[in-house]
């Protein structure tokens, strides 16, 4: 089944004479609403009658998240906040991050690609999804939410946490489909199995996982320990939420990526050059259809390739492979996006500390964990007051918990203990095995 027959199914041609059609609509709208694209565009000497094919694309500015933050909380708004119905925030912050905005159709046309990939995840009107995405600022609670109820299934609007409760739920009110982190998969499954259920005889029959990178190992074990299917679902904030792409149940190899609404270009993180289909680089986005967040050319920072090869399914649209990695820092801990410089900030703003630190991330019962190991000043490490370490210890706990919404456990470290680096620092270890 497919949903949006008519669009998921175009041939070649047409979906590229729609996307120039549509790239030149919004190459203007943007020119002419957004102060950034405007001067962004002027100083790379482009006018938007310039782009007269689609291979122009590639004349036009990169934006960057960099460049979202800069224009932090709206200036990157194309519409007037009176034609924004809801905005949400790239997950990971909460102090100056990324806020981006949907006019009533743009929330509709994200609804519309949710319920296109529920049904090429094998979804219909008879399902019960439980959506354990988050509820919230986070993307993914609420476009599941709207997708699944688009399609008309009934949803579960279960929310992150409290684990207990969700397998209590799962067995109850038999949800025929889950929404969650492929990591939550695998820690329900575990968590349920210890609790005495037999976590293989329940309802569910197929995952919509995403939000975070994860590998066909872990595609089998939760497979294995849910008795279901598992299919990836990938997408951002910037350019949307969930739902930009969805693997389908047929190829189970690469995300379709929804092409009448984004262009996706890979290029060379290094030197911006696009690369040719098939190269693994940098996946960037242009959206051809959202009214209050365009985006021109955003570099996502996730490193895949894109595969043109037709798919079994019958929808036409380029496949992407699995996220392979990131070209910059940041990591995802427990759905969350962190940056190290963001924790560096925390550390710098407490006193006692000294700017040397590193993060173990790890995995420990499928859930990541985040330890903070930072070095102690000269002077409160020979004041030796066990108080004054409980309480430092606190406060970096809390001040990490508040600015970047996630938990981690602190260790403080005597002073010039921790590794010094004379080239590039490598402040993070990450042990996970995906
Ligand atoms: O994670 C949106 C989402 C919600 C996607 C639910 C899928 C399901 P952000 O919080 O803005 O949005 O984080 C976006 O998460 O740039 C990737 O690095 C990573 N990511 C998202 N989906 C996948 C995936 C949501 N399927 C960032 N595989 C992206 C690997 C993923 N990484």
């Amino acid at each position: 089944m497919i949903y949006n027959e008519e669009f998921e199914t175009l041939p070649r041609e047409a979906l590229d004479s729609l996307q120039l059609k549509r790239l030149q609509q919004v190459v203007q709208r943007v020119y002419h609403t957004v102060g950034f694209y405007r001067r962004a565009f002027d100083e790379k000497g482009v006018k938007p009658e310039d782009v007269r094919s689609l291979d122009d694309l590639k004349r036009l500015p990169f934006t960057t998240k960099q460049d979202l933050r800069e224009n932090y909380p709206y200036g990157m708004f194309a519409v007037p906040m009176s034609s924004v119905v809801r905005v949400h925030v790239s997950s990971g912050t909460t102090g100056r991050s990324t806020v981006v905005g949907y006019t009533k159709r743009d929330i509709d046309h994200w609804s519309e690609l949710m319920a296109r990939s529920f049904v090429m995840a094998g979804l219909t009107k008879n399902d019960i999804v439980h959506n354990a995405y988050g509820y919230g600022l986070f993307t993914g609670g609420l476009g599941a939410h709207y997708g699944a109820e688009k399609l008309g299934a009934s949803v579960i609007p279960m929310s992150g946490g409290n684990t207990k409760r969700q397998i209590m739920i799962l067995q109850d009110f038999g949800p025929t489909a889950i929404c969650c982190t492929p990591s939550y998969a695998l820690y329900l499954a575990e968590h349920g199995e210890e609790m005495g259920v037999d976590m293989k005889s329940l309802k569910l029959r197929v995952g919509i996982l995403g939000a975070e990178p994860w590998s066909e190992k872990m595609r089998q074990e939760i497979e294995t320990k849910l008795s279901i299917t598992a299919l990836d679902i990938y997408g951002l904030s910037e350019v949307m939420g969930p739902g930009v792409s969805m693997e389908c149940q047929e190829g189970r190899h690469g995300l379709h990526i929804y092409e009448d609404h984004f262009i996706a270009e890979i290029i060379n993180p290094d030197t911006g050059e696009v690369l040719p289909y098939g190269e693994t680089g940098e996946l960037v986005f242009t959206t051809l259809t959202k009214e209050a967040f365009p985006l021109i050319r955003y570099r996502t920072r996730d490193v895949t390739r894109l595969m043109r090869e037709p798919c079994k399914c019958g929808r036409t649209h380029v496949r992407m492979d699995r996220v392979m990695g990131r070209s910059d820092d940041m990591l995802i801990i427990r759905g969350v996006n962190v940056y190290p410089s963001q924790v560096e900030s925390v550390l710098v703003g407490i006193e006692g500390l000294e700017p040397h630190y590193r993060l173990v991330v790890d995995r420990e019962e499928n859930l990541d964990t985040l330890e903070v190991q930072v070095e102690l000043s000269e002077s409160i490490f020979e004041s030796g007051e066990i108080r004054a370490l409980q309480g430092l210890e606190k406060k970096i706990k809390k001040d990490i918990k508040d600015y970047l919404g996630v938990s981690a456990r602190v260790k403080l470290v005597e002073p010039k203990t921790l590794q010094r680096f004379e080239g590039k620092s490598k402040r993070v270890i990450d042990k996970r095995t995906i």
